[in-house]
């Protein structure tokens, strides 16, 4: 499973699972764009990789939410790191978990333009140069909840609906340029998620982790490499994955 010569961009790399996806392409030979708010954790990932790896990255301080800067980002890069082999469409988040009746539409604006439009913005950019070199791979991340609505999850599962929706839509889209997508939805992931969710409030967010084993983003950026590194002809379209004791969204076997 190896990915020398291939340039993969990943989008909220500065932590959890979009981190875990750099470490595990750069340890595979892949040379890295990375994206995300927080540019200072993205520099110490880069150092860190180019030491352990002798991985080259290209750092971008970028919100996804902003089409303009999305735009100059992609457009300014140069031309030994245009042509795009790999993009992971990752960066994402809920915020708050209430009834949609109590909803703060600012939490709602947020989930949907990162999660949603973010991914479009990204994705929008990088696709014609893949479709004209008919080569190249979409990793999305979904999730469980666009598969299922959980209460209170209404904007946040909407907007992963969403992602399965559009991760659909490129695979219909795409079908004979040569470009493969995939669409990855876990199950509850132990990342700084949870923590944002709940606005900083440390003791709820380890509460969703607590009483089980949760999957680590270690396990997703593990099914990652394994979607981007299949013979040419394999296109993984939908990945499911959920730790051990979580059977749907809201039945989890926790010992308390
Ligand atoms: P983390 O909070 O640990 O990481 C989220 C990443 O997204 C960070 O790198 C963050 O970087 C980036 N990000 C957030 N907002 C923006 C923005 N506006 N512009 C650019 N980057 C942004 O969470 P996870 O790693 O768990 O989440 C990654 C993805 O996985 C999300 O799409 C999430 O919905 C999905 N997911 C998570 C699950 C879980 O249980 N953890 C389960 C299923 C799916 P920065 O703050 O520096 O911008
Ligand atoms: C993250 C998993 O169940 O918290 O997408 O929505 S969950």
């Amino acid at each position: 499973m190896n990915l020398n010569g291939k340039i993969a961009f990943i989008s909220g790399a500065s932590a959890g699972i979009g981190k875990a996806i750099a470490e595990t392409f750069a340890e595979a030979g892949a040379n890295l764009i990375l994206s995300a708010r927080r540019i200072d954790k993205l520099k110490v990932l880069a150092e860190d990789l180019h030491s352990k790896f002798g991985t080259e990255t290209q750092l971008i301080e970028l919100d996804v939410r902003n089409f303009d800067k999305v735009e100059a980002a992609i457009k300014n890069l140069r031309s030994a790191w245009a042509n795009i082999d790999i993009l992971v469409n990752n960066a994402g988040k809920a915020k708050g978990l209430d009834k949609i009746q109590g909803g703060l539409l600012s939490d709602w604006e947020e989930m949907i333009d990162t999660n949603v439009k973010g991914l479009l913005y990204l994705s929008r950019l990088i696709l014609p140069g893949m479709v004209e070199r008919a080569s190249g791979h979409v990793v999305n991340i979904g999730s469980i909840a666009g598969l299922e609505v959980y209460p209170s999850g209404n904007v946040y599962c909407a907007s992963k609906f969403a992602v399965h929706a559009i991760s659909k839509g490129m695979v219909i889209d795409l079908n004979g340029t040569g470009v493969k997508v995939t669409n990855i939805a876990p199950g509850l992931v132990e990342t700084e998620f949870a923590e944002v969710r709940f606005d900083g409030d440390k003791s709820r967010a380890e509460k969703v982790y607590q009483g089980y084993k949760p999957l680590e983003a270690q396990d997703i950026a593990d099914i990652a490499l394994f979607a981007v590194t299949r013979k040419h002809h394999v296109q993984i379209q939908d990945i499911l994955v959920t730790p051990l004791d979580q059977a749907t969204a809201t039945i989890v076997n926790k010992k308390q």
